[in-house]
C-alpha cells in the first residue's frame, strides 16, 4: 500500500475505532457509518480522499480492518473499537486453543489478573502463533500465550469472530491461560 493510503487507513482506524467526534460523526449503535458522509466529513476536516481511495484502503488493508455493507453504502471498522459497538456477532464455537501476542513486560500483571480489554471492548484472540506474534512485537518484546479457548468455552464464556477473522472475548481469567515452554 502506498504511504498515503497508510496513513489513510490509520486516520480511518482512528475516526471509526476510537474518536467518530474528531470530525462531528457519530457511529451507528453497531459501528457502522455511511459512506458519503463519512468521506463528506473527512474532506470538511481537511482529510481528503475520494470513494476509490476508500475502497482501495479497504481491499488492501493487510489485517481486513474494516468493512463495507453489503450493499455498499456503509463501513465499519471490523473490530478494535475503544468506543462502545455492538458488533451484532453470535457467539461461536472456539477451537481448542487461541493465542494472544503480548510484549513481556506485560504478562506478570497478565498472569496475576488474566486478560482485561483494557482500552478496547473486547480481548483479541489469533488462530495461530504467528499472527498472535506479530500482535505482541506492536508492543515490545513479544511474547506468545495459550489460551484454552475450549475449557473457557465449556465454563460458559461467550466467543465472538470479527468480519476479519480475529477471534473477541469479554476476559481470560488466568487459569486458562499458559506461557509457552522456557
Ligand atoms: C495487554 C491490532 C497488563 C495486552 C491487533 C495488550 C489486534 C494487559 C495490551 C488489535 C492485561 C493492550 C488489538 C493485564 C491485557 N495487565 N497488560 N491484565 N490484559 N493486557 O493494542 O490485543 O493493527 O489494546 O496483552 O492486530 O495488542 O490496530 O490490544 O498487549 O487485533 O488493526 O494490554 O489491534 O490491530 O493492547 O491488539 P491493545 P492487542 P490493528
Amino acid at each position: 500500500m502506498s504511504s498515503d493510503l497508510v496513513q489513510l487507513s490509520k486516520f480511518l482506524s482512528y475516526v471509526l475505532r476510537h474518536k467518530p467526534e474528531a470530525i462531528g460523526l457519530s457511529l451507528d449503535e453497531q459501528g457502522w457509518v455511511e459512506i458519503e458522509e463519512l468521506i463528506r466529513k473527512c474532506n470538511a476536516a481537511g482529510t481528503r480522499f475520494s470513494r476509490d481511495d476508500l475502497l482501495q484502503v479497504v481491499a488492501t488493508s493487510d489485517k481486513k480492518r474494516f468493512s463495507i455493507s453489503p450493499d455498499g453504502l456503509r463501513i465499519r471498522a471490523a473490530q478494535g473499537h475503544s468506543v462502545a459497538v455492538e458488533l451484532g456477532l453470535s457467539p461461536r464455537q472456539p477451537p481448542a486453543a487461541l493465542y494472544h501476542g503480548t510484549a513481556t513486560r506485560f504478562v506478570e500483571s497478565i498472569v496475576a489478573e488474566g486478560l482485561k480489554p483494557l482500552t478496547r471492548q473486547q480481548v483479541h484472540l489469533s488462530l495461530d502463533e504467528e499472527t498472535a506474534r506479530r500482535v505482541g512485537q506492536r508492543h515490545g518484546k513479544p511474547i506468545v500465550l495459550k489460551i484454552d479457548a475450549g475449557r473457557m468455552h465449556a465454563a460458559g464464556f461467550d466467543f465472538y469472530v470479527a468480519d476479519n477473522g480475529v477471534w473477541l472475548t469479554d476476559r481470560v481469567p488466568p487459569e486458562f491461560l499458559s506461557l509457552p515452554a522456557e
